[in-house]
């Protein structure tokens, strides 16, 4: 561990005084790999034991802020907006004991949207670098969740860490199926009973001008297949080794009927035609198959296991989702990670995603359910995204939770 900033004078080239003052001021303050480090202007946390959190700050490793308690946090302040894409943390003791703790950024020190969760090797004492999607933000927070050993939280030196300095590409979308063209087009297919079933209407809408209306009647069966449905299909491309983030918005009216039963508005289905897809987001369990009747209750299904459940869903709001994913039939290779109304509810997590490493998944949105539902339901789908990065796919308002540039072209 070397350390830098005090005392290294002798380091700034003797040109100009501009050329000087300009260099000193982005000199790294702690040795650091994978990480262009950022001045904080200010630091506080949650509580110190008398070491305090400006310890973190002082480039000597012998020195840091410690607090007792699952959930204790430190908050640097960078003083204004920039683009963060990571965090360098030198742990105390951090060669005995790994470290449970997220990173969540913020622009304004009120609204903190979670950008990294995971642990410390806990096999050094030098600065770890943790890297995330780069976000524009001004404050970078992170919470100690407990360690290995105890629940002191005991930080050496920590920055947040730039995001390169190539500019952002205008656009990480690789696809939309957001309904703008004002048509089912942006789709490959659909499975529909008729025009009726699978609507573009301009209310209620989530983004842009035009949303999806989606309606299944009690017998509606266009493949002559088990359960009723009305769905658009999309070729997206889900193959061995592609990672995608997919963002979309959910509507369930006030008026929705919230049966015990299972209805599926999103899935990725493998080629096959029989068995329950791999990817599939559900509403409502019956108690055949869940114990007891769930009408309200979402359910996000990979490999046929439930990774994330939620009750009751709220009819009459849009819902926000965006699936980070990576396809593979390797159970160690494959991954999902899922973030609902803006929270992280599903952190990276390893999982089957395909079936057969030589399938390839395609995307299916709209309303298939359990053919005894009577009542005609509706909902509403809107902002469907395939991207590259989590920018790219989060809805506006996450965006802008986020502090994230909207550098999203049309
Ligand atoms: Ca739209």
């Amino acid at each position: 561990m070397v350390l830098g900033g005090a005392g290294c004078g002798a380091e700034r080239p003797s040109g100009a005084e501009g050329v000087s003052e300009t260099v000193a001021s982005v000199t790294p303050d702690l040795t650091a790999q994978n990480c262009v480090q950022l001045t904080p202007t200010a630091v506080l946390a949650k509580g110190n034991d008398g070491n305090k959190p400006e310890n973190t700050l002082d480039d000597r490793l012998d020195t840091r802020w410690s607090n007792l308690g699952q959930g204790s946090w430190i908050d640097y302040d960078l003083g204004t907006s920039k683009a963060v894409a990571g965090a360098t943390i030198a742990w105390h003791e951090g060669n005995t004991r790994s470290n449970n703790f997220a990173v969540s950024v913020s622009p304004d020190g009120v609204t903190y949207t979670q950008v990294y969760s995971g642990r410390s090797s806990g096999t050094t004492t030098a600065a770890e670098t943790y890297t995330f999607p780069a976000v524009t933000t001004r404050r970078v927070r992170i919470t100690v969740n407990g360690n290995s050993l105890n629940d002191w939280a005991s930080i050496a030196e920590a920055r947040p860490c730039a995001a390169g300095t190539q500019p952002p590409p205008p656009s990480t979308a690789v696809w939309r199926g957001d309904f703008e063209t004002g048509d089912l087009s942006q789709f490959s297919t659909k499975e529909s009973m008729g025009a009726d079933r699978l609507q573009v209407v301009q209310s209620p809408v989530r983004q842009g001008r035009y949303a999806l209306r989606a309606e299944v009647r009690q017998g509606d069966d266009p493949i002559n297949a088990s359960g009723n449905r009305n769905e658009l299909v999309k070729y997206d491309g889900s193959s061995e080794g592609t990672e995608f983030y997919y963002g979309w918005s959910t509507l369930w009216p006030s008026d929705y009927p919230m049966t015990p039963n299972w209805q599926v508005f999103m899935q990725w289905h493998h080629p096959g035609s029989s068995g329950a897809p791999p990817v599939r987001f559900v509403l409502g369990c019956s108690a055949a198959d869940c114990g007891q009747p769930l009408p309200d209750t979402l359910f996000f299904i990979v490999d046929n296991k439930t990774q994330w459940m939620m009750a009751p869903v709220t009819r009459g709001v849009w819902h926000d989702f965006v699936l980070h994913i990576k396809w593979s039939a390797n159970s160690s290779v494959g991954f999902v990670e899922l973030w609902y109304d803006g929270k992280l509810v599903v952190p990276k997590r390893n999982v089957r995603t395909l079936f057969n490493s030589s399938d390839t998944n395609y995307l299916k949105m709209g309303l298939y359910r359990d053919e005894a539902v009577r009542p005609t339901a509706v909902l509403f789908h809107d902002g469907l995204v395939q991207a590259k990065t989590l920018e790219g796919a989060m809805q506006p308002a996450l965006r802008a939770a986020s502090g994230a540039v909207a550098a999203e072209a049309q």
